[in-house]
């Protein structure tokens, strides 16, 4: 079978849309670092579009920040890759073309930041997921004692970070008296704008307070709140695409019908017309990036963590066990919503009523094991937000002690049947360790998790109405309690 390329795409079947511009004549004006699934199902499917009406200024450069692997099956396709939307009732099929380059950071570090110093680059967006920020979760700041922030503090001509390559690149521009870029986070937490800003100002002042200044003054980071449920792609998926474009596509990306962008409109060097195209441009995220964070995310944590350690294998899986299903909705219902801002005009109950329909997308294996992955670093905006919003009013944690207990749990790398489960996590050793520590007694192994500050900061480990209910919760998930 033919490799998907751009001397291929002609094969293709009228039913198959495809980039109608002129690949060529784009320009490259965003360099994006983390060119995961979801990046590709999401900004480069609404900056697609926009190549689609003409304004060819905004072409992406995509880096992965690790590993060759994205870059290995898109070259030989000139970036080009299937994405397909998945509902009940369509599959629908389109090949993106925004992604015009692609490059692996390690492998030339230099040649990311001149590209990323390019006077035609105006924006600088991520998806590099929590951990790839070196946030102090607990804090929000920060985290000056990681190995990479150390690295790039000391050696930022050859940065490893994300943060060090837009310190590096930004440093760059002012010293060729070039107009900076605008740097867009698209991560899942909460004010990801400022938090990148904070970052970025801490380590600038660490490097040369003349550039700090420059950033402070000069560079804008507008925060958004993205959705959009994109599996890992497997390979399955590979070759039913393959078969149905007669090419062979090495990475497409698998994703639902819905999509959601909502983006600060702050971008003094300009921006691509996403708002033509499906995206909302506002003042304020907060409340957007709120909603979305403790409702969807909350209750997905929620479903993974619950549905990890009683055997489920996707999301519709532990959709399909009503107990769960039930008490996720609860969870929405009860102990969310109730201290919850909302958009002006948002209509909670329908906003819920979706999320659960796009969980139970049967079109769609999503892995609970992906969601559960990296719960130390989603954990904080995901369930300890509202635990505190509700403590402070002095209303009970409710159901989120039972997803702090399941994640204590799951940090054992076991499930309730003792049967081991996938720990992927930048914390596991230091959990397992701490849970091998506190053995077999309840109380001692809630202690042992809820000490870790870096996810519980200091005050909930100490607070009585935090940590009792998850240690009840706790040994209700261990006895194997079936109301649940
Ligand atoms: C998920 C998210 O993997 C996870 O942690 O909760 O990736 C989720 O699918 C997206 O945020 C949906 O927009």
């Amino acid at each position: 079978m033919n490799p998907l390329s751009a001397s291929t795409l002609a094969l293709l079947s009228d039913t198959i849309k495809r980039p109608n511009y002129d690949r060529g004549d784009v320009k490259i004006g965003i360099v994006h670092l983390g060119l995961g699934g979801f990046h590709r199902a999401h900004q480069a499917a609404y900056t697609d579009a926009c190549l689609e009406k003409g304004d060819l200024k905004w072409g992406i450069l995509g880096a992965s920040l690790r590993s060759p692997q994205t870059r290995d099956a898109l070259a030989p396709q000139d970036g080009l890759y299937t994405l397909v939307a998945r509902s009940s009732e369509v599959t629908d099929y389109r090949i993106i073309g925004s992604v015009i380059k692609v490059m692996v950071a390690p492998e030339n570090p230099l040649a990311l930041v001149e590209a990323m110093a390019h006077p035609d680059v105006k924006i600088v967006s991520l998806t590099i997921t929590e951990k790839g920020y070196c946030i102090d979760p607990s804090t929000g700041t920060l985290d000056e004692a990681h190995p990479d922030i150390r690295h790039d503090l000391a050696y930022l001509d050859q940065p490893v970070s994300a943060p060090g390559f837009i310190v590096a690149a930004l440093k760059q521009r002012r010293e060729r008296g070039l107009k900076p870029f605008t740097v867009m986070s698209c991560d899942n937490l909460n004010a990801n704008g400022e938090k990148l800003r904070a970052l970025i100002m801490a380590m600038a002042l660490k490097v040369d307070p003349v550039l700090a200044d420059f950033i402070g003054a000069q560079v804008a980071f507008p925060s958004t709140m993205v959705d959009r449920i994109v599996p890992h792609t497997v390979d399955e998926d590979r070759a039913a695409v393959s078969e149905v474009l007669g090419l062979k596509d090495a990475w497409p990306i698998v994703t639902e019908g819905f999509s959601q962008w909502v983006i600060e409109d702050h971008f003094p060097e300009g921006r691509p017309n996403w708002h033509e195209v499906g995206a909302e441009l506002v003042h304020d995220v907060t409340p957007y990036e709120t909603m979305k964070l403790r409702l969807l995310n909350g209750a997905h944590s929620m479903l993974a963590l619950l549905g990890g350690i009683a055997g489920h294998a996707t999301v519709a899986d532990a959709m399909a066990d009503h107990a769960l299903a039930n008490f996720v909705e609860a969870f929405m219902v009860e102990d969310v919503s109730p201290v919850l801002s909302v958009p002006t005009g948002a209509d909670l109950p329908s906003y819920r009523k979706a999320l659960l329909q796009r969980f139970r997308n049967p079109a769609l294996k999503h892995r609970l094991v992906q969601i559960a992955s990296d719960s130390s670093q989603k954990i904080p905006q995901r369930f300890l937000t509202t635990a505190r919003d509700r403590l402070s009013r002095g209303l009970p944690l409710g159901r989120l002690a039972f997803g702090i207990a399941a994640f204590v749990h799951y940090a054992s790398g076991f499930d309730r049947q003792g049967q081991p489960i996938e720990l992927r996590d930048p914390m596991a050793s230091e959990m397992k360790e701490r849970l091998i520590l506190a053995g077999p007694d309840a109380e001692k192994a809630v202690d042992a998790i809820l000490s870790v500050e870096k996810i519980f900061g200091t005050e909930l480990s100490f607070n009585p109405h935090f940590r009792e209910p998850v240690i009840a919760a706790y040994r209700a998930l261990v006895k194997g309690n079936p109301t649940l």
